[in-house]
């Protein structure tokens, strides 16, 4: 096995005197060195605004960009390249959908149908839209190893169901969703269904045309991109039955006072200067994935979510928050009724970081009635060393705490 480490400059360091492990990839991955050197090169050689001048470096800009979006495009496996619209992230992009779509789809009485297990991110905007068109949230609840209530999606769906949002891969309980079987059913009543993708993006393979999602969505810098810049795929069809998101430069045809026309996909959702520079560091992010493997990444985050689990049960006290047999590499738990930020305030005293909070999830803390939860997320450049680092720390601190 190569030596991924050494792309990755930043795990390099040490914290608190001690070499860094870093556990919180799940909030956002490392970046490979590809990536700032492609982010170095687009500034010190084509830097400039895209689609508009008809300048040279303009029209590199432009067809890099683009160019982007095509690898974006095999990445998911969508049909077309206009159905990606390039984002500046998961926010964003089920932001735009719940605007967007809701605005021209959701009425009064209707219902929005999301998981219990949701990030914050893919609750609060179907509040809001809810709010707005008079409609109301439904719930699909989660069992006690975290795994949906797949059985009770059936009766939650009626003819007032507009649209279902739910996650691939929770961030919190690590749980990998059946989001293909969901779609089915809601398909089946003509529902569609927005994937939220942010966990699953970079871990697992995403096919759109295989799971036949609506709208899938994901952030660059949580596989190994830049921040600021995401993904919202939507079939063609929704997104041109969609009112734009935003108004401004680009997102139009014509302008008059009198009325404006708008541009044509995915343009038309994509108002403004976009992060031109971190738009091509996703597309090296993603040569990067596809030049070690997917197949390796998963293998490797799967081992070592395995021995985290073995090593983690062995500690007195410890339980795993979210059980799933089908889960990526997230580790949520906590240790006797000792706080959460207590131990991780610890730990990171020994060079360890971890999460530690709700995770913005809320309501799966409610559901457990727990306050928080660490929570160690892994990448495949992690190794089993620094899992037995965290062990040994999570001893101490407890010992300490006790
Ligand atoms: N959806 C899920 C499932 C997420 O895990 C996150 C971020 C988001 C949406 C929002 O993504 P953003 O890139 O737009 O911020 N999750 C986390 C996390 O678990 N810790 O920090 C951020």
């Amino acid at each position: 096995m190569p030596d991924f480490r050494k792309d990755f400059p930043i795990l390099d360091q040490q914290v608190n005197s001690y070499p860094l492990v870093y556990f919180d990839n799940a909030a956002t991955s490392q970046k490979p060195k590809v990536v700032m050197d492609a982010l170095n090169d687009y500034y010190q050689t084509i830097n400039s605004n895209i689609h508009r001048g008809v300048h040279h470096l303009s029209q590199l800009a432009t067809a890099r960009f683009e160019e982007a979006r095509r690898a974006v495009q095999q990445f998911i496996h969508a049909p077309h390249a206009h159905e990606v619209i390039l984002t500046k992230g998961t926010t964003e992009s089920i932001n735009l959908v719940a605007s967007s779509f809701c605005q021209r789809f959701l009425h009064a009485g209707d219902e929005v149908v999301v998981s219990e297990m949701e990030h914050h991110a893919n609750i609060v905007p179907w509040q809001l839209a809810c709010e707005r068109h008079g409609a109301t949230l439904r719930v699909l609840p989660f069992d006690d190893r975290g795994m949906l209530r797949l059985e009770e999606l059936d009766s939650l769906l009626n003819e007032k169901t507009r649209i279902v949002a739910v996650n691939h891969v929770s961030n919190t309980l690590g749980t990998i969703n059946p989001v293909a079987e969901i779609i089915r059913k809601a398909h089946a009543k003509g529902i569609p269904v927005l994937v939220d993708g942010a966990q699953a993006a970079g871990h697992l393979p995403i096919d759109v045309q295989a799971l036949d999602c609506d709208f899938y969505c994901f952030s660059g810098h949580k596989m190994y991109a830049p921040m600021g810049v995401g993904v919202l795929y939507g079939k063609e069809q929704w997104l041109n039955e969609m009112p734009p998101y935003q108004g401004g430069g680009e997102m139009i045809k014509t302008v008059t006072f009198a009325r404006t026309t708008y541009n044509e996909l995915p343009y038309k959702f994509e108002a403004g200067t976009p992060s031109v520079g971190d738009v091509i560091g996703l597309q090296t992010a993603i040569e990067y994935i596809n030049s070690i493997g997917l197949e390796v990444i998963a293998g490797r985050e799967q081992a070592l979510l395995e021995y985290a689990t073995q090593q983690l049960l062995q500690i007195d006290g410890l339980q795993i928050v979210g059980t799933a047999p089908h889960k990526s590499s997230i580790i949520s738990f906590n240790i006797n009724k000792l706080h959460p930020f207590d131990i991780g305030t610890l730990i990171d005293q020994m060079g360890i970081a971890v999460r530690t909070g709700h995770h913005c999830s809320m309501p799966i803390m409610e559901h457990f009635g727990i306050p928080g939860t660490l929570r160690a997320s892994f990448a495949f450049y992690n190794t089993e060393e620094e899992i037995d680092r965290l062990v040994a720390a999570l001893k101490k601190a407890v010992m300490m705490l006790s």
